[in-house]
């Protein structure tokens, strides 16, 4: 692993360090825009205190923390792979460029001493998991990493529910942001309740501390963080959408790591750009948060 010299120096120092994701931007994010945005989400890190360390695969080498020519691949590479914890093995040998999920990026993030990482929306179970068993590496590898994912919850394209089944079977603990309601991404709320709020980035520190002392910081903890209410999308605007995209995902075939992406992409498309408007103020705010608990964790 290659890590970034200002993300050392930060970690060695035990000052703030927020891990990104980097397939958000390859493939969840339309291109150009996409590189403006990936900088501005770093640039939120920032704001919030703490030392940005975007995640990705360069030329068969795990990346964390990325320079401008890196984030440069990322972002605009036609040949940039989506790569999942398994895959890191593979792309390692045949040299490729790769964008890391959320499963993939909590794996490095932890190996390299990084316990806060922000991000969107973390993967799930998808709607038609009993024919398909698709269910997210998300969620197997977040029961058995140490990190803190702060996210909007998860897309509304998946079943919410379930999801939240699968984290409450593989011991992963969910936190509300200020909220008892389990987000829905573009949406405020999802429709299921949480359990635990956490009022303060302070608190979610204590609770990260406290998850050590116990032995139980081996799994993950989600930090559910609502989308601001100015940025929230029009919720007619959102069901329509979720319909149709549904349909057209089901009617073109599409299958496996594919899934996820073609439907990120039918939402920003079909609502003209107002799910990516939204989409960017929640990875921001997400980002900002991030930072904010790293820096409650690091002064702990
Ligand atoms: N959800 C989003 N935007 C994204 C993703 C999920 O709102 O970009 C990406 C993340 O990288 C996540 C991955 O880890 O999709 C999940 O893909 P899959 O369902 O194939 O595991
Ligand atoms: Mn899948």
């Amino acid at each position: 692993m290659l890590i970034h010299p200002e993300v050392a120096e930060a970690l060695a120092a035990r000052r703030p360090v927020v891990a990104l994701e980097s397939t958000i931007i390859s493939h969840g994010l339309p291109r150009p825009d996409n590189l403006r945005i990936a900088r501005e989400i770093e640039g939120a890190v920032r704001a919030g205190g703490a030392v940005p360390a975007t995640i990705a695969v360069v030329d068969g080498q795990p990346r964390v923390g990325l320079d401008d020519a890196a984030l440069e691949r990322i972002a605009l590479d036609p040949a940039v792979v989506k790569v999942s914890v398994r895959d890191l093995a593979a792309i390692g040998g045949y040299g490729g460029v790769g964008a890391t999920t959320v499963a993939s990026t909590a794996h490095i993030a932890a190996r390299s001493g990084i316990r806060i990482f922000a991000t969107g929306g973390i993967g799930g179970v998808h709607r038609d998991a009993r024919d398909t068993w698709d269910e997210s590496s998300d969620l197997t590898t977040l029961s058995r990493t140490p990190v803190l994912v702060v996210c909007a919850g998860v897309k509304s394209i998946l079943d919410v529910g379930a999801t939240l089944e699968r984290l409450e079977s593989l011991n992963v603990g969910v936190l509300g942001y200020r909220t008892d309601r389990f987000p829905g991404f573009y949406l405020r709320d999802s429709g299921h309740p949480l359990f635990w709020v956490a009022p303060t980035p302070q608190f979610v520190a204590n609770v990260l501390r406290a998850q050590e002392a116990l032995g139980t910081a081996f799994y993950g903890l989600v930090l559910a963080n609502p989308i601001d209410p100015s940025a929230e999308l029009d919720r007619d605007l959102h069901d329509h959408t979720l319909q149709a995209g549904l349909a057209a995902a089901s009617a073109s075939g599409v299958r496996g790591k594919d899934v996820t992406p073609f439907l990120l992409d039918f939402f920003h498309r079909e609502t003209h750009g107002a799910s990516l408007a939204a989409n960017v103020a929640l990875v921001r705010s997400n980002a900002y948060l991030a930072a904010e608990v790293a820096t409650a964790y690091s002064a702990g």
